[in-house]
């Protein structure tokens, strides 16, 4: 109900009206997951979006050619996009692990792409299209084995559905095709006379009404999604399903939210591989991957090159800081691994909020970092937190004053190095909980 304790209705003025839940704005860290067909071929020229591939085979000069040749070199000439969906079987896909993963970055959400603008979905589209992995390939819906499993093993996880609005060459889109948008039956990457087979029963669908509305409110009613995280917007009723959605929600007596992406009435807005320089107001959330250019797997990215340990907790902590949440991508491969170099960098990080979560999550952002030195500050009712994002030099000499060698002597004690955060603390009683490369100070306001 709106706060004024209204039914919502199906207008943007009634739907503006909500907004993003306490428990978004307190959780500041999610997963993000991309895995789809695209990442059975896993493969596009570093700098492109692997789970384009589809994308890129249509329409070989946005790639330069390179993923064309590559494509046509390695599975031949008459390989189609829909061939590959035979191997995407999730043979290494476990919904428990993939769920303690999360948990144990110490995310507090994920967010799961159901369908990607290939049109194919992970979960069970009930009598609308049939393109999905429950009536092809594995037969097997991997979205509420992933949904089933975090109820069970981490109830307390937030659950989010990414769900692109449009799709590329689905007949039944063309009569709404915007932008480059095609809908139509794409013929394949070498221009042949071969159709790729869609299996969808689209005779007499309407597009939006029959699919797109009918996948999001499958997704809201049988899923349980917390979190509609649409993509791309366009011709859409994200309006009549926004309403009846965040009204069934008030019954149920639980928070949903939506993002800036279903073309009506955001609750919170999503820059894509983005970073500011100062604080946002507005709510807002930056997504992109541990790959530091894809969000489908590439397996032309070098282990090294992921995003490291510390990257993602700088990125965490600058991010929050001003005011947004972090949603970080996984690319898993086309079996449904998780490769040890993404978990290893998870584990780490869920490893870091284990002992510093307290200055992440259900903070608010109190005044701008000193970017130049490589502080942040996040502030919660009753503590301040200086979170530096180097390790600080300052000779313990410098400070004579008794109080300061007392709080660096407590430092030290805590297996800090030095501490340069004297300046800050003047009158406030501090405590540190400095570890690893990032110190960490934790100032609780002065009464
Ligand atoms: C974009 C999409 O085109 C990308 O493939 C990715 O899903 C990203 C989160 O949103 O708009």
């Amino acid at each position: 109900l709106t706060i004024d304790g209204d039914a919502y209705e199906p207008t943007k003025a009634s739907l503006s009206r909500h907004e993003t839940p306490r428990w978004w704005r307190n959780a500041k860290f999610g997963i993000f997951i991309h895995w789809g067909v695209y990442s059975v071929p896993g493969w596009v020229p570093t700098g492109y979006y692997e789970e384009w591939y589809h994308w890129w085979i249509h329409n070989p000069a946005q790639s330069s050619n390179i993923l064309w040749n590559y494509h046509r070199k390695t599975y031949g000439e008459e390989i189609v996009y829909d061939d590959f969906i035979p191997q995407f079987d999730g043979s290494k896909f476990n919904a428990s692990q993939w769920i303690n993963l999360f948990a144990s970055a110490g995310a507090k959400y994920f967010v799961l792409v159901t369908k990607h603008h290939d049109g194919f979905a992970l979960f069970d589209t009930a009598n609308s299209t049939h393109r999905s992995s429950v009536h092809l390939g594995p037969k097997r819906d991997f979205i509420g084995e992933l949904m089933t499993a975090a109820k069970k093993e981490h109830p307390s996880l937030k659950r989010g559905t990414y769900y692109s609005m449009p799709e590329w060459f689905n007949p039944a889109y063309k009569k709404y095709g915007f932008g480059n948008w095609p809908g139509g039956l794409a013929r394949n990457a070498y221009n042949s006379s071969k159709f790729e087979p869609y299996t969808g029963h689209l005779e007499g669908k309407d597009y939006l009404r029959d699919i797109q509305e009918a996948h999001m409110k499958i997704l809201a009613e049988k899923y349980e999604t917390d979190i509609m995280w649409c993509d791309i917007g366009g011709p859409n009723r994200t309006a009549e399903f926004a309403a009846e959605w965040y009204n069934q929600a008030a019954k149920q007596n639980r928070q949903v939210t939506m993002n800036n992406r279903c073309g009506i009435a955001p609750d919170f807005d999503t820059p894509e591989y983005a970073r500011f320089s100062s604080i946002q107001t507005r709510t807002w959330e930056t997504n992109e991957g541990i790959d530091p250019f894809s969000y489908g797997y590439n397996r032309q990215t070098k282990d090294e090159e992921y995003r490291s340990t510390r990257n993602i907790i700088h990125s965490l902590v600058d991010i929050v800081s001003k005011n947004g949440n972090y949603l970080l991508n996984l690319g898993p491969t086309g079996t449904g691994e998780i490769i040890p170099a993404m978990v290893q960098r998870l584990h780490e990080v869920g490893h870091w909020l284990s002992h510093s979560g307290s200055c992440v999550y259900n903070t608010t952002y109190s005044f701008p970092g000193a970017e130049e030195r490589g502080l942040r500050f996040t502030t919660t009712p009753d503590s301040f937190c200086i979170i530096a994002l180097e390790r600080p030099e300052i000779a313990l000499e410098d400070h004579e004053d008794e109080h300061h060698r007392l709080l660096l002597n407590n430092l030290d004690h805590m297996q800090a190095d030095r501490a340069s955060m004297a300046w800050e603390l003047e009158d406030a009683h501090a405590w540190a909980k400095p570890k690893g490369e990032f110190a960490l100070l934790v100032v609780e306001r002065p009464v």
